[in-house]
């Protein structure tokens, strides 16, 4: 055995019930290629088939009900005919030896009035719009001012999360991976420059993490908990999400979600898709609280993502914007072969152009 096969990144172990090939994880990356009736693209069975050699795909965020959507053309999974899609791309990277979870979203007041049913308005802990923009049919446009949601209608959006990953399991992927970060719903419910509720839901830690822990309870209490991870990132600035406190807030998140046996926990670390280092966290004593797999994310490069499984902070480093434009990452980084770079240009929406068509390193040589 040579040394290169003795690298642990590309070594196999288990997230829970699922058994990876190895340690090299595709981040979720948002494409904005499904259409018009929120089905994935016809593509996405070739797109992420290309990319099966990871050791694990998590999907394009995938939104689990039509409230939850906060973006132009961005899939869901809450009807048949998604479902019926979902099913060709999970087979697809079953056939080529991959594993898949479904990243299952809400976005909560990120969103913007075109995007949702007619006479409905995005849906958030409190009645707080966020400063930011998102793209609908028109462009960049700021998002609509949210409602609060009523203390009654929680348990039905629990649920929803719930009946989402059954049609996950239904449509072949190997588990799922709740949003909980970035600032859409579940991260509004999380920090408190968001989350001003005066109820069970809000205030206190203990209440803040509520949401995230019913929701983690009703899809592991549908598919099995061995079979269900959550995305955190407890400093990221994105979407207008901030926190007075995040340190306490996110060790006692994953401490309160540890008892229930999860495939694994996934952060993002800094700022997502920006810097590392935006403002101090101890991301090594959050990793402490959690007794499960850790997969941690941002801006790793081969040394450290070796780093950080050698030392024990995690089983498995996820990959995002390498993703795009390397379909063999996996690949490439065992043969410290360069990495393409990404086209920003059609990282959202359009067709095959800066989808489908970045080709490996033997049909790049192949076309000289
Ligand atoms: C980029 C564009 C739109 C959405 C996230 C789901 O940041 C996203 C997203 C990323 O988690």
């Amino acid at each position: 055995m040579n040394a290169t096969h003795a690298n642990p990144l590309f070594q196999p172990t288990r997230l829970g019930a699922i058994t990876i090939a190895n340690r090299v994880v595709m981040a979720p990356l948002t494409r904005n290629r499904a259409t018009p009736e929120r089905v994935p693209s016809p593509l996405a069975a070739e797109y992420y088939g290309q990319r099966a050699s990871a050791g694990l795909i998590i999907s394009e965020a995938t939104q689990i009900s039509p409230l939850g959507q906060g973006y132009l053309d961005t899939p869901g999974i809450y009807n048949d005919a998604q479902a019926a899609a979902w099913k060709q791309v999970t087979d697809e990277v079953h056939r080529r030896g991959g594993r898949m979870v479904a990243q299952l979203w809400h976005v909560g007041r990120i969103s913007h009035t075109s995007l949702l049913p007619p006479g409905e308005v995005p849906v958030a802990p409190s009645a707080i719009r966020a400063d930011t923009k998102t793209f609908t049919r028109d462009g960049f446009v700021p998002v609509s001012a949210p409602r609060a949601l009523r203390m009654e209608e929680i348990p039905a959006l629990v649920e929803d999360f719930g009946r989402a990953a059954r049609l996950a399991i239904e449509s072949g992927f190997d588990g799922i991976e709740v949003h909980g970060a970035n600032g859409y719903l579940i991260d509004q419910f999380l920090r408190d420059g968001s989350n001003q509720r005066t109820d069970a839901y809000g205030g206190s830690i203990e209440n803040r993490t509520r949401l995230l822990l019913e929701v983690m309870q009703a899809v592991a209490g549908a598919i099995g908990a061995d079979r269900c991870g959550v995305r955190l990132s407890p400093v990221t600035p994105a979407n207008d999400c901030h926190d007075s406190n995040p340190q306490p807030l996110f060790e006692r998140a994953v401490e309160r979600i540890s008892p229930l046996g999860l495939a694994y926990v996934h952060v993002i670390e800094g700022t997502t898709g920006g810097p590392r280092d935006n403002v101090p966290f101890d991301f090594p004593a959050m990793r402490a609280k959690f007794a499960g797999p850790w997969i941690a994310n941002n801006g790793y490069d081969k040394a450290m993502a070796v780093q950080a499984i050698v030392s024990g902070y995690a089983d498995a480093i996820a990959f995002g914007m390498a993703y795009i434009a390397n379909p063999d990452l996996v690949r490439r980084l065992r043969e410290d072969a360069p990495l393409a770079v990404a086209d920003h240009a059609t990282l959202y929406g359009g067709g095959a152009h800066g989808y489908t068509d970045y080709p490996t390193l033997d049909e790049a040589f192949a076309q000289g």
